[in-house]
């Protein structure tokens, strides 16, 4: 390896929503990288206790010798290094906003339309419709926009797109839960065709059956937790 040669190295779980959207922003920049995968469902491996002590948590990624975990922080780190095909506005409300919804969807929605979903002790369809009501947030949000952030794919279609469509639906179905039907969320259904038509982003999606096997197991961990 030359002196100059950069060395991008992320440890992920093919699962994880937090660990494909750094893969996307990766492949949408045309950056070359190394990548482990950790079945952190069955053990962590000394390299992830080591580079992610606090988490013990994926993504981590390392960047020469920089160590960075938290995808969010992941993905402004990797577009600010590498800035063609920007995934973040430009404009300061812009990149606010986006940060915004990352965080809602992350912190606000993936836990109750899943997590709580799975433990709720109220009726299943009151819990359900509870979980809609935050689902609407996006679905207004997305409206009238081919992608999150407008024309082009961004850190909003990677964040959400990995978590809403590509994770959490997954985990929806191997419950039997219809979440999002088209009839109440066309413009999030519109939304979701957009992304599964980029090539970039369905390489990093991972496969519907082993995933909806493996959605299977969190959902009987949750419930015996
Ligand atoms: N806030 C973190 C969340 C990362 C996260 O929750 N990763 C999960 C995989 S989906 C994990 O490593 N879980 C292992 C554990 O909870 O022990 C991020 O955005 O990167």
């Amino acid at each position: 390896m030359s002196e100059n040669e950069e060395r991008v190295k992320l440890i992920g779980s093919w699962a994880s929503p937090f660990s494909r959207r750094v893969e996307m922003a990766l492949k949408l920049k045309g950056v070359p990288y190394d990548y482990l995968d950790e079945d952190y469902l069955v053990h962590k491996s000394p390299l992830l206790l080591q580079l992610n002590p606090i988490y013990k948590k994926v993504p981590v990624f390392v960047h020469n010798d920089k160590i960075l975990p938290e995808s969010h922080l992941i993905l402004e780190y990797i577009d600010q290094t590498w800035t063609n095909n920007p995934i973040l506005p430009q404009d300061p409300y812009g990149k606010a906003m986006a940060r915004f919804w990352a965080k809602f969807v992350d912190e606000q929605v993936a836990p109750i339309t899943f997590k709580s979903l799975v433990k709720t002790e109220k009726r299943i369809e009151v819990a359900i419709e509870e979980a809609q009501e935050l689902i609407m947030f996006i679905e207004k949000e997305i409206t009238g926009k081919k992608f999150f952030g407008g024309e082009t794919i961004g850190f909003l279609d990677m964040v959400v797109g990995s978590m809403i469509p590509f994770c959490l639906a997954r985990g929806w179905e191997c419950m039997g839960i219809d979440m999002i039907p088209d009839e109440k969320f066309p413009e999030l259904n519109r939304w979701i065709k957009n992304l599964e038509e980029d090539e970039i982003l369905r390489e990093c999606i991972p496969h519907r059956e082993k995933h909806i096997e493996h959605m299977m197991i969190i959902v009987g961990r949750i419930k015996s937790a």
